[in-house]
């Protein structure tokens, strides 16, 4: 960046999200957000080619192993402003997962440790995402990134207190987005988890019981067929007992390798009372937990697909279709998460960081995860609502640039920009930069055509800002 880019007094959307970064230092802010700028530039690039020049690669490496750096405080600064954009929302969903990263095709990283099997090495991540209902995505809430211990026993984990297994992971995150809650008034929280989330001590923190204070939601796909209070003694089989209360059509999203695709479920729902885990010595209570279970069974799956078959537990009262139907909407927003990982290793290319220690790595992966929201936010705020002025998310001269450089480079017109274009036609035009065709048949555009677009624009809005310097 040359010195008079640098001086135009317009903030982009950088430097107000870091406005109130504290690493100790203030030359430490100034490099972080440096780092952070040219990353969204180009993220595809390997640290050296991003940064543009000799000096700022070696400013990003010493701010990647500086001792005063470290995750939280990359992150915090983004979380409090996603806290900001939460507030005045009434439900979000607040949804958690994990993903490996997988570092075992660089040899001699330090500090990384197993993941999966005995020859993979590398880092846990787990972060939780505010979603709203309309799926667009506030922001990172909570983000803890770690090095796996080597793995107890299967005997010796059922000895183990929660707090001393990684699955207290989910009710970390939980208790987190919980205090967030306690700070954003008339705002309510649902924690959503998959499978790996089935965990009764999260049932128990997250209970609806008297005299209790009012906690976030779970919203949770069940893994265990748990025993419960009932004559059919098992939650599958009381679930099945049950009278189908209706059948619905749901889009079933694209999943490695395998087409999305329309499916028809048969719903079913009821109050269900799960009793403890005799096999856990550490949980104590004998009572049942009162969860309300929603069961959606796809029934005439067509051949050589895996039918849906989603058991979910909420602590939210379910008592008729239109309601079950509804928290199985907000756990298909769950898939914004995948979407999320996906961006973080195909777009940003995390595994493919030359970093050789951990420390180092997870310092850069806290900014590769901002970076990964924000194409997700924009992607789903395009789509969402089209009709905000674009000024909400870009600046002046960044949709100035474009339009200049579209009706006069591609359309070879002189056609002059009078007035404030909207979001989702700008978002558009950045996708076609993208590649995106905006045929009739296609779908609006889609987070990695958004995401090439982008590095386009910054080259136009750098050239642009060069010709229309005043100074
Ligand atoms: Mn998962």
């Amino acid at each position: 960046m040359t010195a008079k880019m640098s001086n135009n007094k317009e903030l982009n959307w950088v430097e107000k999200e870091f406005m109130n970064v504290d690493i100790g230092d203030k030359r430490l802010g100034k490099r972080l957000i440096t780092i952070v700028k040219h990353f969204a530039n180009n993220p595809q690039a390997q640290i050296p080619q991003a940064m543009e020049s000799f000096g700022n690669a070696k400013g990003a490496y010493r701010f990647f192993d500086n001792k005063k750096v470290t995750v939280d405080k990359i992150i915090n600064p983004h979380i409090n402003e996603t806290a900001k954009r939460i507030k005045g929302n009434n439900i979000v969903l607040a949804i958690q997962d994990t993903t490996i990263l997988n570092y075992s095709s660089h040899l001699s990283v330090t500090n990384i440790g197993p993941v999966g099997n005995d020859v993979n090495r590398g880092l846990v991540l787990h972060p939780t995402l505010a979603v709203l209902l309309n799926s667009i995505p506030l922001g990172i809430i909570d983000f803890n990134i770690w090095v796996r211990k080597k793995e107890k026993n299967e005997k010796d984990r059922h000895e183990l207190d929660i707090k001393e297994k990684e699955s207290y992971k989910w009710l970390n995150s939980y208790l987190e987005t919980a205090e967030l809650e306690k700070e954003l008034e008339g705002v309510h929280f649902v924690s959503i988890c998959d499978r790996e989330g089935d965990i009764y001590e999260l049932f128990k923190e997250a209970e609806n019981v008297e005299n209790k204070e009012k906690m976030p939601d779970i919203l949770i796909r069940a893994a265990q067929n748990r025993r419960v209070e009932h004559p059919q003694k098992k939650l599958w089989e009381y679930m099945e007992s049950q009278e189908i209360a209706g059948k619905k059509k749901i889009s079933v999203p694209r999943k490695k390798g395998v087409l999305g695709r329309k499916a028809t479920i048969s719903i079913r729902y009821a109050k269900v009372y799960i009793k403890a885990p005799i096999s856990n010595k550490n949980i104590k209570s004998t009572d049942s937990i009162k969860l309300w279970a929603v069961y959606a069974k796809e029934e005439n799956p067509p051949e050589k697909v895996e039918p849906i078959s989603w058991m979910l537990l909420t602590t939210i009262p379910v008592k008729n279709l239109d309601q079950a139907m509804e928290k199985i909407e907000w756990y298909m927003q769950r898939w914004i998460i995948e979407l999320f990982f996906k961006l973080l290793k195909s777009g940003c290319r995390v595994e493919k960081r030359q970093l050789k220690d951990g420390k180092r790595l997870k310092n850069c992966i806290a900014i590769d995860a901002i970076i990964a929201w924000r194409v997700l936010f924009l992607t789903y705020i395009g789509r969402a609502i089209p009709d905000l002025p674009a000024s909400v998310i870009f600046e002046k001269y960044e949709w100035e640039a474009l339009y200049a450089y579209v009706n006069t480079y591609v359309k070879k017109k002189k056609k002059i920009l009078t007035k404030e274009p909207l979001l989702g036609e700008l978002i558009k035009i950045i996708a076609k930069l993208g590649g995106y065709l905006d045929r009739k048949s296609d779908g609006p555009p889609g987070m990695m055509t958004i995401w090439e677009g982008l590095t386009a624009l910054h080259y136009i809005t750098a050239m642009w800002k060069i010709f229309n310097s005043s100074d």
